[in-house]
């Protein structure tokens, strides 16, 4: 047996298992009523900021949670502190995604019973979080105006799999020279089942049909 045999064979153990487990908590979660959003993006496109603003202004609209991955540093965490949501930081030590049972560790120290909403930020990057399914209710993807208008078409898997895709940072489209025709084309020719949303957290514009969205989950 070769060793890249080896490897698939692993990979795909590991998925099944996680598989398992993020049936387990997707069951749990209808059973509850808990609705769970599964944030996915590269690197900086705005996942922290759009939660800081969320949590901000949904305080007295929608009870949430957070739990915010990255590989090191609970960075995002602090960001999120004193808006009036539990937040749990999981520094996922190297793994470029989160998987269910980090999430099921996360959820420990949490008391869901509450909460209406838990919003799980994931690791940034546009791969890894693609195989993992967490029992999400929702997966959202972002996509910020700076990245490029060809990578949803780089990376469908992750656009695919997406019951809303979000375009962020609408404030500088223009001063960057993003091609907002052609990313809402890539977008809906990968994803075209999603709904698809364009905000700035910076600026608020769009936030409130981002808000109806959320909103609409937790009905
Ligand atoms: N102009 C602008 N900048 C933004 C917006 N949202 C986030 N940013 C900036 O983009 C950078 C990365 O944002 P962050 O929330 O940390 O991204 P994350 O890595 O996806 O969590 C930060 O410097 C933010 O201030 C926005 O709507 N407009
Ligand atoms: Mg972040």
């Amino acid at each position: 047996m070769d060793g890249s045999r080896i490897v698939v064979e692993i990979g795909e153990s590991v998925l099944g298992r996680n598989a398992e487990l993020a049936a387990l908590h997707r069951k749990r979660f209808q059973e509850s009523g808990l609705r769970v959003l599964n944030i996915v993006s590269s690197p900086g496109s705005g996942k922290t900021a759009l939660l800081e603003r969320t949590l901000t202004d949904l305080r007295d609209r929608l009870r949430i949670g957070v739990i915010v991955g990255d590989l090191q540093t609970d960075n995002d965490a602090r960001r999120l502190q004193g808006k009036g949501a539990p937040v749990v930081q999981v520094t996922t030590g190297g793994y470029c995604h989160l998987d269910a049972g980090m999430v099921a560790r996360a959820m420990e120290a949490m008391d869901l019973r509450p909460l209406q909403m838990l919003i799980i930020e994931n690791v940034g990057n546009l791969v890894c979080p693609a195989s993992y399914d967490l029992g999400e209710t929702a997966r959202v993807v972002l996509v910020s105006v700076t990245e490029g208008e060809d990578k949803p078409l780089k990376y469908p898997v992750i656009f695919e799999r997406a019951d809303a895709a979000v375009i962020t940072k609408i404030d500088i489209a223009e001063a960057v020279g993003a091609d907002m025709e052609a990313l809402r084309r890539n977008i809906q020719q990968v994803a075209p089942r999603a709904l698809l949303l364009e905000l700035s957290s910076r600026s608020g514009q769009g936030m409130e049909a981002w808000y109806r969205y959320l909103e609409g989950l937790a009905a």
